[in-house]
Protein backbone atom coordinates (compact mmCIF):
# COMPACT_ATOMS: atom_id res chain seq x y z
CA UNK A 1 0.00 0.00 0.00
CA UNK A 2 1.30 3.60 -0.67
CA UNK A 3 1.48 5.35 2.45
CA UNK A 4 0.16 8.70 2.08
CA UNK A 5 1.17 12.04 3.49
CA UNK A 6 -1.05 11.68 6.40
CA UNK A 7 0.19 8.04 7.38
CA UNK A 8 1.86 8.78 10.61
CA UNK A 9 1.00 8.02 14.01
CA UNK A 10 2.28 9.73 17.05
CA UNK A 11 2.42 7.47 20.00
CA UNK A 12 1.79 9.95 23.11
CA UNK A 13 3.97 8.98 25.87
CA UNK A 14 7.20 9.98 27.80
CA UNK A 15 7.70 5.83 29.22
CA UNK A 16 10.43 4.28 27.35
CA UNK A 17 9.37 0.98 28.42
CA UNK A 18 5.92 1.93 26.98
CA UNK A 19 7.20 2.89 23.98
CA UNK A 20 9.67 -0.06 22.99
CA UNK A 21 6.53 -2.14 23.07
CA UNK A 22 4.24 -0.22 20.42
CA UNK A 23 6.91 0.07 18.50
CA UNK A 24 7.28 -3.78 18.66
CA UNK A 25 3.88 -4.63 18.68
CA UNK A 26 2.44 -1.53 15.19
CA UNK A 27 5.44 -2.96 13.45
CA UNK A 28 3.05 -4.54 10.73
CA UNK A 29 1.09 -1.37 10.53
CA UNK A 30 1.79 0.63 7.73
CA UNK A 31 2.46 3.74 9.27
CA UNK A 32 5.22 5.92 10.47
CA UNK A 33 5.62 5.83 13.89
CA UNK A 34 6.49 9.36 16.20
CA UNK A 35 7.06 9.77 19.63
CA UNK A 36 6.83 13.07 21.43
CA UNK A 37 10.61 13.49 20.87
CA UNK A 38 10.29 14.23 17.53
CA UNK A 39 7.80 17.83 18.77
CA UNK A 40 10.19 19.47 20.85
CA UNK A 41 7.26 22.34 21.86
CA UNK A 42 5.23 19.87 23.05
CA UNK A 43 3.74 20.57 26.74
CA UNK A 44 2.97 17.99 29.29
CA UNK A 45 -0.13 16.73 29.12
CA UNK A 46 -1.84 16.79 33.12
CA UNK A 47 -3.24 13.25 33.81
CA UNK A 48 -6.08 15.03 36.17
CA UNK A 49 -9.33 12.30 35.09
CA UNK A 50 -10.68 9.87 37.41
CA UNK A 51 -10.31 6.73 35.92
CA UNK A 52 -7.47 5.66 33.16
CA UNK A 53 -9.87 5.62 29.80
CA UNK A 54 -10.28 9.48 31.24
CA UNK A 55 -6.61 9.85 31.13
CA UNK A 56 -5.75 8.72 27.57
CA UNK A 57 -8.53 10.00 26.30
CA UNK A 58 -6.81 13.50 28.14
CA UNK A 59 -3.61 12.37 26.50
CA UNK A 60 -4.82 11.76 22.98
CA UNK A 61 -6.59 14.92 22.57
CA UNK A 62 -4.12 17.34 24.49
CA UNK A 63 -1.36 15.66 22.29
CA UNK A 64 -3.18 15.74 19.08
CA UNK A 65 -4.45 19.41 19.05
CA UNK A 66 -0.41 20.16 19.97
CA UNK A 67 1.13 18.27 16.82
CA UNK A 68 -2.18 18.07 14.49
CA UNK A 69 -1.60 14.64 14.15
CA UNK A 70 -3.33 11.75 14.47
CA UNK A 71 -2.44 10.57 18.42
CA UNK A 72 -2.26 7.21 19.97
CA UNK A 73 -2.04 7.43 23.99
CA UNK A 74 -2.13 5.00 26.87
CA UNK A 75 -2.94 5.02 30.74
CA UNK A 76 -2.29 2.02 32.44
CA UNK A 77 -1.48 0.90 36.13
CA UNK A 78 -1.75 -1.66 38.87
CA UNK A 79 -4.44 -2.35 40.79
CA UNK A 80 -3.68 -5.34 43.39
CA UNK A 81 -6.96 -6.69 45.24
CA UNK A 82 -5.91 -6.38 49.23
CA UNK A 83 -5.61 -2.58 48.63
CA UNK A 84 -8.96 -2.39 47.16
CA UNK A 85 -7.46 -1.38 43.72
CA UNK A 86 -5.00 0.79 44.84
CA UNK A 87 -2.48 1.88 43.58
CA UNK A 88 -4.49 2.18 40.03
CA UNK A 89 -4.70 5.64 38.44
CA UNK A 90 -1.74 7.00 40.77
CA UNK A 91 0.02 3.86 39.88
CA UNK A 92 3.23 5.70 38.35
CA UNK A 93 3.33 8.39 41.37
CA UNK A 94 2.72 5.52 43.83
CA UNK A 95 5.85 6.65 46.02
CA UNK A 96 5.37 10.12 44.96
CA UNK A 97 6.75 11.63 41.83
CA UNK A 98 10.35 11.22 40.99
CA UNK A 99 10.48 8.00 42.46
CA UNK A 100 12.52 5.32 41.07
CA UNK A 101 10.64 2.22 40.07
CA UNK A 102 12.47 0.06 42.95
CA UNK A 103 11.23 2.42 45.33
CA UNK A 104 7.37 2.26 44.06
CA UNK A 105 7.79 -1.96 44.02
CA UNK A 106 8.83 -1.95 47.61
CA UNK A 107 6.06 0.21 48.95
CA UNK A 108 3.93 -2.09 47.07
CA UNK A 109 5.32 -5.33 48.84
CA UNK A 110 4.95 -3.24 51.80
CA UNK A 111 1.69 -1.66 51.59
CA UNK A 112 0.51 -5.51 50.67
CA UNK A 113 2.28 -6.99 53.68
CA UNK A 114 0.60 -4.33 56.06
CA UNK A 115 -2.71 -5.98 55.27
CA UNK A 116 -1.23 -9.26 57.08
CA UNK A 117 -3.31 -10.81 54.02
CA UNK A 118 -2.15 -13.47 51.86
CA UNK A 119 -4.30 -12.96 48.67
CA UNK A 120 -1.54 -11.49 45.85
CA UNK A 121 -4.18 -11.14 43.61
CA UNK A 122 -3.41 -8.21 40.96
CA UNK A 123 -4.53 -6.96 37.32
CA UNK A 124 -2.52 -4.69 35.23
CA UNK A 125 -5.23 -2.40 33.14
CA UNK A 126 -4.47 -0.29 30.26
CA UNK A 127 -6.59 2.03 28.44
CA UNK A 128 -5.41 3.23 24.71
CA UNK A 129 -7.35 6.39 23.20
CA UNK A 130 -6.77 7.28 19.99
CA UNK A 131 -7.38 10.40 18.05
CA UNK A 132 -7.92 10.54 13.95
CA UNK A 133 -6.76 14.17 13.37
CA UNK A 134 -8.58 13.69 9.84
CA UNK A 135 -12.01 12.98 11.49
CA UNK A 136 -11.43 14.04 14.95
CA UNK A 137 -12.66 11.14 15.99
CA UNK A 138 -12.09 9.21 19.11
CA UNK A 139 -12.01 5.98 20.44
CA UNK A 140 -10.90 3.83 23.32
CA UNK A 141 -9.85 0.44 23.92
CA UNK A 142 -9.10 -1.48 26.90
CA UNK A 143 -7.31 -4.41 27.96
CA UNK A 144 -6.01 -6.23 31.52
CA UNK A 145 -3.78 -8.91 32.56
CA UNK A 146 -4.19 -10.88 35.52
CA UNK A 147 -1.54 -11.69 38.00
CA UNK A 148 -0.28 -12.34 41.50
CA UNK A 149 2.18 -10.10 43.19
CA UNK A 150 5.77 -11.96 43.54
CA UNK A 151 7.55 -11.55 47.35
CA UNK A 152 10.25 -10.25 46.26
CA UNK A 153 11.17 -9.22 42.27
CA UNK A 154 13.15 -10.96 40.11
CA UNK A 155 14.36 -10.07 36.26
CA UNK A 156 15.46 -6.98 34.37
CA UNK A 157 13.05 -6.89 31.09
CA UNK A 158 10.17 -4.71 30.82
CA UNK A 159 9.96 -1.61 32.87
CA UNK A 160 7.51 -0.65 35.93
CA UNK A 161 6.10 -3.20 37.98
CA UNK A 162 6.81 -5.82 35.76
CA UNK A 163 9.69 -7.66 38.23
CA UNK A 164 6.70 -8.45 41.16
CA UNK A 165 4.28 -9.23 38.49
CA UNK A 166 3.47 -13.11 37.91
CA UNK A 167 0.72 -13.61 35.58
CA UNK A 168 -2.06 -16.50 35.78
CA UNK A 169 -0.57 -19.78 34.22
CA UNK A 170 3.08 -18.66 34.19
CA UNK A 171 5.29 -18.91 37.23
CA UNK A 172 7.58 -16.35 36.70
CA UNK A 173 7.37 -12.42 36.43
CA UNK A 174 7.27 -10.33 33.13
CA UNK A 175 10.78 -9.37 34.68
CA UNK A 176 12.19 -12.69 34.15
CA UNK A 177 9.94 -13.94 31.39
CA UNK A 178 10.75 -13.43 27.66
CA UNK A 179 9.94 -9.85 26.36
CA UNK A 180 8.04 -12.17 23.44
CA UNK A 181 5.59 -13.36 26.48
CA UNK A 182 4.59 -9.96 27.47
CA UNK A 183 4.07 -8.70 24.22
CA UNK A 184 1.14 -11.28 23.72
CA UNK A 185 -0.29 -11.25 27.13
CA UNK A 186 -0.20 -8.17 28.53
CA UNK A 187 -2.63 -5.87 29.22
CA UNK A 188 -1.34 -3.25 26.34
CA UNK A 189 -1.21 -5.82 24.17
CA UNK A 190 -4.62 -6.77 24.49
CA UNK A 191 -5.46 -3.38 24.64
CA UNK A 192 -3.82 -2.64 21.81
CA UNK A 193 -5.29 -6.08 20.16
CA UNK A 194 -8.70 -4.52 20.18
CA UNK A 195 -7.50 -1.62 18.82
CA UNK A 196 -6.53 -3.02 15.65
CA UNK A 197 -9.27 -3.33 13.36
CA UNK A 198 -9.73 0.35 13.60
CA UNK A 199 -6.16 0.92 13.14
CA UNK A 200 -5.96 -0.97 9.82
CA UNK A 201 -9.30 0.88 8.93
CA UNK A 202 -8.03 4.70 10.01
CA UNK A 203 -4.88 3.67 7.68
CA UNK A 204 -6.50 2.31 4.72
CA UNK A 205 -8.79 5.17 4.44
CA UNK A 206 -5.79 7.06 5.08
CA UNK A 207 -3.94 6.16 1.85
P1 LIG B 1 3.04 8.49 29.99
O1 LIG B 1 1.90 9.14 30.73
O2 LIG B 1 4.01 9.47 29.41
O3 LIG B 1 2.58 7.47 29.01
P2 LIG B 1 3.59 7.21 32.56
O4 LIG B 1 4.66 6.25 33.02
O5 LIG B 1 3.34 8.40 33.43
O6 LIG B 1 3.95 7.66 31.05
P3 LIG B 1 0.97 6.22 33.21
O7 LIG B 1 0.51 7.49 33.80
O8 LIG B 1 0.04 5.45 32.33
O9 LIG B 1 2.28 6.41 32.33
O10 LIG B 1 1.49 5.32 34.41
C1 LIG B 1 1.56 3.97 34.26
C2 LIG B 1 2.46 3.41 35.33
O11 LIG B 1 1.99 2.08 35.61
C3 LIG B 1 3.88 3.25 34.79
O12 LIG B 1 4.69 4.36 35.13
C4 LIG B 1 4.33 1.95 35.47
O13 LIG B 1 4.84 2.23 36.75
C5 LIG B 1 3.04 1.17 35.61
N1 LIG B 1 2.86 0.27 34.45
C6 LIG B 1 2.00 0.43 33.41
N2 LIG B 1 2.14 -0.55 32.52
C7 LIG B 1 3.10 -1.34 32.99
C8 LIG B 1 3.71 -2.50 32.52
O14 LIG B 1 3.40 -3.01 31.33
N3 LIG B 1 4.66 -3.06 33.25
C9 LIG B 1 5.02 -2.54 34.44
N4 LIG B 1 4.52 -1.43 34.96
C10 LIG B 1 3.55 -0.82 34.24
Amino acid sequence: MLQSATSRIVLATRNRGKLGEYVGMLSTLPVRLLTLEDFREVVDIEEVGTSFRENAVLKATGYAAQTNLTTLADDSGLEVSVLNGAPGILTSRYAGVGASDSERINKLIEAISATGQSDRSARFVCAIAIFDSRSKGLQTFEGSCEGQIALTPTGVNGFGYDPVFIPNGFQESFGSLPEIVKRKISHRARALDAARDYLRHLYDSHA
